[in-house]
């Protein structure tokens, strides 16, 4: 048989066996050597990376379309914070400045001098590549259907709702409370346990100190402590400030912080294969992530594209550095100062990328409002209520490209 047969007979192996082939996943599919992509992977044209230049809404809706005006190689340098100096005294408050504008104008930014040790990093990059490298019998081990599970493998968005799926492979897990479920954790490689562990901690550190520069740089241009709203605190408030005292603006931060530090931890290890047809799939489709901040850590090939001045821009990776994005509920805290905003991950045909992305928010049961210090008569109250609970709900019931949970907490 010659070659190029042998191949269209792969190929329709893998379409005929159907959804148990795909729910092997796409480093299962890769490694099998079609040279195609199946039907299933294949996405309709709007929704395709770079043939059709269309311009979406926030909730995948479409504003406006324009042969070339979106091409990959519309490459953006992210704003820049550098860590070392938000701890210094003498740097924090410009620095503060640069975060605030970071997070209103892009609602992403890149985190260098970040303090994390680059072995840690490293490894953590390394253990993960090894993990996906196991045989599909040993990852399997860790598929669940269980959106609650401490550790969930999988392919695709929502492999049991996408009609089209995504070129991506993912081990989800959950870090909290990093004693209850680290013996949940993969087995497999044998240091993948102690070495995730680290990065964890390191990665729940740095989300506090960020955060703590969030809740100063929202109050940056608010008369802290004087403003009547702090009288005026609503019931919904409680979730986040029950124990606030009115007149202090250190204890009612602390307070905040502790929810924060008692707050949920999910890591995402994301691997996307090499694609035969990338023009035609994505690795993510256009998504919003629910925390309040994602710290992204991604090895040397990009694939992050975010939506900027409505159109899709490819992040540059900076070596080392965390690509860190606002989510649904730091924007519902900031009432709708900070933008949470979509993003998708672009696949290529001759190289596999590894991202590890880790998901901070409150702990799961708690409710999320608008902050009771930005919200007056100036600027109501802009979002309703929401907890984990209901962005669970929401996720386990919709497709990816109406996967915008934010629109649904919408009060104007
Ligand atoms: O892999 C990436 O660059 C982004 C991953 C991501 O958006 C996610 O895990 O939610």
């Amino acid at each position: 048989m010659s070659p190029t047969l042998a191949m269209t007979n792969l190929t329709r192996d893998v379409e005929s066996q159907g959804v148990a082939s795909y729910q092997k996943g796409v480093k299962h599919l890769y490694e099998s050597g079609i040279s195609k992509v199946p039907d299933k992977y294949i996405l309709p044209l709007q929704d395709r990376p770079d043939n059709v230049n269309v311009r979406t809404n926030k909730s995948g809706g479409i504003i406006g379309t324009g042969k070339g005006e979106n091409k990959n190689n519309n490459n953006l340098k992210l704003p820049v914070i550098d860590f070392a100096e938000l701890q210094s005294p003498a740097k924090r408050p410009q620095v503060l400045k640069a975060l605030a504008n970071a997070c209103e104008q892009y609602g992403f930014f890149q985190l260098v001098n970040h303090g994390i040790p680059s072995e840690v990093i490293n490894d953590m990059i390394e253990v993960s590549t090894r993990f996906f490298e196991l045989p599909f019998e040993e990852r399997a081990k860790y598929m669940s259907s269980d959106m609650k599970s401490s550790v969930r493998y999988g392919t695709s968005f929502n492999q049991n709702k996408d009609k089209v799926f995504c070129w991506r492979d993912f081990l989800k897990l959950l870090c909290n409370p990093l004693s209850d479920v680290l013996a949940h954790w993969p087995s497999s490689p044998v240091d993948f346990r102690n070495l995730a562990a680290t990065y964890a901690k390191e990665t729940k550190y740095l989300f506090l100190m960020l955060m703590e520069a969030i809740v100063d740089s929202l109050l940056l241009e608010r008369n802290v402590g004087t403003t009547k709203e702090h009288d005026e605190k609503t019931t919904e408030d409680q979730g986040l400030e029950n124990d606030d005292n009115h007149n202090n603006k250190n204890n009612s931060n602390n307070n905040i912080m502790k929810k924060f530090q008692d707050g949920s931890q999910l890591m995402v290890v994301n691997c996307y294969p090499p694609c035969p047809q990338p023009d035609l799939t994505l690795g993510m489709p256009s998504h919003s992530d629910y925390g309040f901040l994602t710290l992204l850590l991604q090895d040397d090939v990009q694939g992050l594209q975010i939506q900027f001045q409505d159109k899709w821009v490819t992040v540059d990776p900076i070596p080392g550095s965390f690509v860190v994005n606002v989510g649904d509920h730091l924007e519902i805290f900031s009432n709708g100062r900070y933008n949470s905003v979509l993003h998708r991950v672009l696949v290529n045909s001759k190289r596999a990328r590894i991202s590890v992305a880790s998901l901070h928010s409150l702990s799961f049961d708690c409710m999320v409002s608008p902050w009771s210090k930005l919200v007056d008569e100036a600027n109501p109250r802009r979002y309703k209520d929401t907890d984990f609970a209901s962005f669970l709900e929401y996720i386990s019931s919709c497709e990816p490209k109406r996967k915008n949970f934010l629109e649904t907490r919408k009060l104007t």
